[in-house]
């Protein structure tokens, strides 16, 4: 029975060590969100780092002994490489690339070297799991060099990929001095997939101008490959979200919120600590609403989820900084004994108090700079039962292609969000549930599942064509 290999830079298991004992945890973050209730319905394996360094052999035979058992593959890494190559050429050069934060990213010869050997080791435990048969799965910016490395390999493999990111304009790509090297590995694949269709064109006219390679229709003639590119908009496993909101456990922490808060009405964002997310930015327009509509000043509070993240690289600790200095000032200069404008937590929630705060929220606040898909918004949107609640969703968000529904922002406008915000609060209830339901429809159809099938299917359906090509 064939078998699908996903691989990505992180197992959807994170393992830690407190003391001597080492446990085993489902990690966060949108992939591991979306993918793992796939991987778990299936019989398949999947390759990634696990989160730790190992001490010896001993302990690396328990860690993949462990992982095994739930059809994970360990690829280990060490703190030289995480640094360089996660840190270093991932998340210093092409995040911030990728993201339209040029200015953000640095460029060093040995970051790529170790991004380089590290899509290397990936490729070598991926080939001692594939057979011939099996299709790999490849997954975001971390491991663009890896379809090439695995179809150098094994010329005749089916291999998908999918950037989970923004693909931007080639005016970025360009400044990159390992270009062409990114380009060529991605074009391993037998499958690109992005999440939107302006991702999409951007890529093709990076491939058009730095590799002479064009496209029509989808399809990408690279000499003698004929290469599918295709948009596949990335949803949620809508049901958990609906189950985890009805929950009698959200139900009794939302609750306490609740009577935490008082009549307080409630607004809510959530996102990992990134400059791309835009929380700076929503703070500032947070301050100006209540500067403008004064008559919200002791009605309405923020409610703000910073989830720890990526603290070791310098721009990310500057703006925890900016942000620890912003939600000081606001809250000092508009608090009262009853009333704090807003709620700043800066860690991660469990699964049901997440649900809990969906359900408390009048206004749902999704305002990244730039943002691949943006799952947080779907999240919020399937949360809503009663079909009450307004989304405020950033245009430059890839769900906005989708979620046409929500209220669409720029971002950098301040006084359009903040004008956004005061509009969400006195929207007539008619309106928000013409839009929440048209919204939740959509959230319904297109899930994490049938995200998944689309792409196995299309990828299925290249390998037949190349095939019939092939012995034309
Ligand atoms: C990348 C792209 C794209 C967040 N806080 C908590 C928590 N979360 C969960 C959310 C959501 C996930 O993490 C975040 O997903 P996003 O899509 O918003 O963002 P990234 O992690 O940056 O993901 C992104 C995605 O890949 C998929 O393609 O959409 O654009 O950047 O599921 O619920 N979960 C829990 N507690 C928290 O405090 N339990």
């Amino acid at each position: 029975m064939p078998r699908t290999i996903i691989v990505s830079n992180r197992l959807p298991t994170k393992v830690l060590r407190t003391n001597d004992t080492l446990t085993f945890h489902a990690s966060e973050g949108g992939l591991a969100t979306g993918l793992g209730s796939i991987f778990r319905q299936e019989g398949n394996v999947w390759v990634g780092w696990p989160g730790l360094f190992v001490d010896d052999e001993q302990e690396e035979g328990y860690v993949r002994e462990q992982l095994r058992q739930d059809r994970m593959v360990p690829v280990m890494l060490t703190e030289a490489e995480i640094r360089d190559y996660y840190e270093g050429f991932s998340n210093s050069t092409l995040w911030p690339t990728f993201h339209y934060f040029p200015q953000f990213a640095e460029y060093e010869q040995s970051h790529w070297d170790a991004y380089v050997a590290v899509n290397e080791k990936f490729c070598a435990a991926v080939l001692e799991q594939a057979g011939p048969d099996d299709t790999i799965w490849v997954h975001d910016y971390q491991l663009l060099l890896l379809p090439a490395m695995l179809r150098a390999a094994r010329p005749g493999a089916t291999i998908g990929f999918f950037l989970h990111i923004p693909f931007p304009s080639y005016e970025l790509i360009r400044v990159l001095p390992w270009a062409r090297e990114l380009m060529e590995g991605i074009l391993g694949a037998d499958l690109i997939g992005f999440h939107t269709f302006g991702f999409m064109r951007h890529f093709l006219s990076s491939v058009s101008h730095l590799l002479g390679f064009t496209a029509q229709n989808g399809r990408l003639e690279a000499g003698d490959r004929t290469i599918l590119v295709d948009t596949f908009p990335m949803g949620i496993d809508y049901e958990r979200y609906v189950a985890a909101a009805a929950s009698d456990s959200a139900r009794q922490h939302e609750a306490n919120y609740r009577e935490a808060l008082g009549d307080i009405r409630a607004i809510l964002s959530i996102d990992r600590l990134d400059y791309s997310k835009g929380i700076a930015q929503r703070l500032r327009a947070f301050e100006l609403l209540l500067q403008r509509y004064s008559e919200w000043r002791g009605q309405v509070s923020l409610i703000m989820v910073v989830v720890p993240s990526r603290d070791q690289v310098a721009q990310y600790a500057a703006l925890k900084e900016e942000i620890d200095e912003l939600v000081g000032r606001i809250n000092a200069a508009y608090r009262t004994m009853s009333w704090t404008p807003i709620h700043y937590f800066y860690r991660a929630f469990p699964l049901d108090e997440l649900a809990a705060l969906y359900r408390l929220a009048e206004v749902g606040l999704v305002t990244p700079m730039r943002d691949g898909m943006n799952l947080v918004a779907k999240e919020f949107v399937a949360s809503k039962a009663d079909e009450r609640g307004v989304l405020i969703l950033s245009e430059r968000a890839g769900a906005a292609r989708e979620l046409s529904d929500a209220l669409l922002i720029n971002p950098t406008d301040t006084s359009q969000l903040a004008e956004a915000m005061h509009d969400a609060l006195v929207m007539p209830e008619a309106e928000q549930i013409r839009r929440m339901r048209a919204m939740r429809q959509l959230v319904r159809q297109y899930t994490v599942f049938a995200w998944t099938d689309l792409f196995m299917n299309r990828l299925a359906y290249s390998k037949n064509q190349q095939h019939s090509l092939d012995t034309e």
